[in-house]
């Protein structure tokens, strides 16, 4: 019988990415999607005719509840959640709500449900705030800076807490920043890699960003949602880091970014004030170790090749966009 696996967060860049990658591996895949108004599933339009999407979110317990009786899951990845670190201080109530209880409302339906499921929750850099150890390991206390970053602590603590009462299979990857074409556009990267197709094809003359001087540990989202199916194929409910092991500058990437094309940054780049965070993680690194001894994992993308990989398909897409207007 096919192995069944249930993803929550199935629209976003890494459940994207991991529905892939259990379909190749032959897994029945099932996900949970919410209602929007517009069209919320881009990412998953080309193989959308593989998965079983059914309706639910995270704030509402029932449907969590419903959809783990329809797909009597073996494993469960949980990556929904409002995932903004910015918006996350625009709309702290509604982060605690989706980020952290969600993962709670989940956990318990699971125990209720379904309680021989694995399940993977998908933890964060972003709970370790401004650490005072460097690079962060399993073992670096959290001290979380935002409210996302308080409601993925929230999250990995209950997941801990479930372990250890029911023996739940809580597995934690704690994700440091993964980036790819996928990426939501208000994200750091992202946003720099569209503008510099558009400056590149004079659609715009420049690109406003907040702080430059923060320091991030970029992965490819490929390799993290590998990371997080290995999680669950360990014998034992672990944490895990899942990192580069090497840190850059939103400056650094945006300096390679803008090269990529011919451009230089300064030219273009204009710090906006109202981009800055009340209160901003200014230095992350992880050290992966233990997932590198105990799971295999490798990272397989360097830094220069996923902004390569990102300037490319966002030229591409202009590209494209430009001659379909002119076609048309
Ligand atoms: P995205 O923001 O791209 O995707 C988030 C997903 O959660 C979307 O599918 C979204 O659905 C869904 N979602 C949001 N709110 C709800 C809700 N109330 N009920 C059900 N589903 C909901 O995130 P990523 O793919 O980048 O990240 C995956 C997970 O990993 C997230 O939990 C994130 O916090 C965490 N993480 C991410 C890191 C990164 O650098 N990318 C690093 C560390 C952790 P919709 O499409 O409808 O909006
Ligand atoms: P982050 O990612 O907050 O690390 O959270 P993001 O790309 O939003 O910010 C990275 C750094 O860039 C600085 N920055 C800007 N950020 C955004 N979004 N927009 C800007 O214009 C801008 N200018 C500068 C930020 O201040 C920050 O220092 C991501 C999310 O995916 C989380 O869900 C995840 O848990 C963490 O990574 C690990």
């Amino acid at each position: 019988m096919k192995r069944r696996a249930f993803i929550t967060g199935i629209t976003g860049q890494t459940g994207s990415y991991l529905a892939e990658l259990l379909l190749a591996k032959d897994y029945e895949v099932f996900g949970l999607i919410r209602r929007t108004s517009g069209h919320g599933t881009s990412r998953i339009d080309a193989f959308k005719d593989r998965l079983y999407l059914i309706p639910g979110d995270l704030t509402d317990q029932g449907s969590i509840s419903r959809a783990l009786k329809i797909c009597h899951p073996d494993e469960i990845y949980n990556m929904a959640s409002q995932s903004h670190v910015a918006v996350s201080f625009e709309a702290p109530l509604h982060t605690a709500d989706v980020t952290g209880l969600g993962a709670l409302r989940l956990f318990e339906m699971v125990r209720q449900v379904c309680p021989k499921a694995r399940i993977y929750q998908a933890s964060s850099s972003e709970q370790f705030g401004n650490a005072r150890v460097s690079p962060q390991t399993e073992e670096t206390p959290f001290n979380p800076v935002s409210p996302y970053g308080v409601a993925k602590t929230f999250a990995h603590f209950c997941a801990k807490v479930y372990r250890q009462a029911y023996h739940s299979f809580i597995a934690c990857g704690i994700a440091f920043n993964h980036e790819s074409p996928r990426r939501g556009e208000e994200f750091v990267t992202r946003k720099i890699t569209i503008a510099v197709a558009e400056i590149k094809h004079k659609l715009r003359q420049e690109l406003e960003l907040g702080n430059l001087d923060s320091f991030r540990d970029w992965s490819h989202a490929v390799d993290v949602a590998h990371g997080a199916w290995l999680t669950l194929q360990h014998e034992t409910p672990e944490d895990f880091i899942f990192a580069s092991g090497v840190s850059h500058s939103v400056r650094e990437f945006c300096q390679a970014a803008f090269e990529k094309a011919g451009l230089n940054y300064d030219s273009y780049v204009k710090i906006n004030d109202a981009l800055m965070r009340p209160t901003e993680v200014s230095r992350l690194l992880g050290n992966s170790a233990k997932a590198k001894r105990l799971l295999g994992w490798i990272p397989t993308v360097s830094f220069d090749a996923l902004i390569q990989e990102m300037v490319e398909h966002d030229l591409a897409s202009v590209e494209h966009s430009l001659s379909s207007s002119v076609a048309g």
